[in-house]
């Protein structure tokens, strides 16, 4: 059986589960905190980041190859179109939400969800780059209705978990939504996903973690 390891607060980890809950795959969850300097956890995840998974194989970090994997172990529900250009397809929206939106914004959580500061000039690099990616992701997105067209695939277990963040962060630091000042309305989307009893199950998680946190 896979252990998902990490804690249902963080948008990574909650990523895998969705994946997980969606294609019926039993799974355990062990709370591991980041920043973990235990060999144990090392071994696992080398970075000490989180999520990372244990399989009766062995372990495995980064959210996108344990997604790859889950997918390969457990081929149906396929979460990822059998066609190979598809299949791609929906990759380069995981690959650019993760790299190009949530890694950007993650600049502005310090201020925007732990109580910091963000540096004017940090505030205002943050700021050109995301205005430009999200200009870039609302070519991308498709949201027909699913964020990569008709099927619920690996790219929404992504976006619906980053989306929202993204968002947050930048209301919280600049007053302005630039997702949705850039036109992307995620909201409506994130509302259709959140429907899913999957999604439900992920969001009472993660709000009672953070209730406890
Ligand atoms: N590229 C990694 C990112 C995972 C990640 O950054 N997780 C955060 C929690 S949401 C973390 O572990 N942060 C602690 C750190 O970066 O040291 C993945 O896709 O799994």
């Amino acid at each position: 059986m896979i252990t998902l390891c990490g804690f249902a607060i963080s948008n990574y980890y909650n990523v895998v589960k969705l994946a997980l809950l969606e294609k019926n795959v039993p799974f355990a969850e062990e709370y591991v905190a980041t920043h973990c300097t235990d060999e144990a956890v090392l071994s696992s995840s080398p970075l000490g980041k989180i999520p990372f998974i244990r399989t009766p194989q062995g372990s495995m970090c980064e959210s996108h190859a344990i997604l790859e994997y889950i997918e390969a172990a457990y081929p149906t529900p396929a979460l990822l179109p059998a066609d190979p250009f598809a299949a791609a397809k929906v990759r380069e929206l995981m690959t650019f939400i993760d790299m190009h939106l949530e890694l950007v914004a993650r600049d502005l959580y310090p201020q925007a969800f732990f109580g910091g500061t963000v540096s004017e000039s940090t505030q205002a690099r943050v700021r050109k780059q995301l205005e430009k990616n999200i200009a870039g992701f609302k070519r991308l997105v498709k949201f027909a209705p699913y964020i990569a067209g008709d099927t619920f695939t690996l790219a929404d277990c992504v976006a619906v978990n980053n989306l929202p963040l993204v968002g947050m962060a930048t209301k919280a630091v600049y007053g302005e939504d630039l997702l949705q000042a850039g036109g992307v309305d995620y909201k409506a989307y994130v509302k259709f996903i959140g429907e899913r009893p999957t999604a439900q199950k992920v969001a009472a998680d993660r709000k009672a973690a953070s209730a406890k946190a």
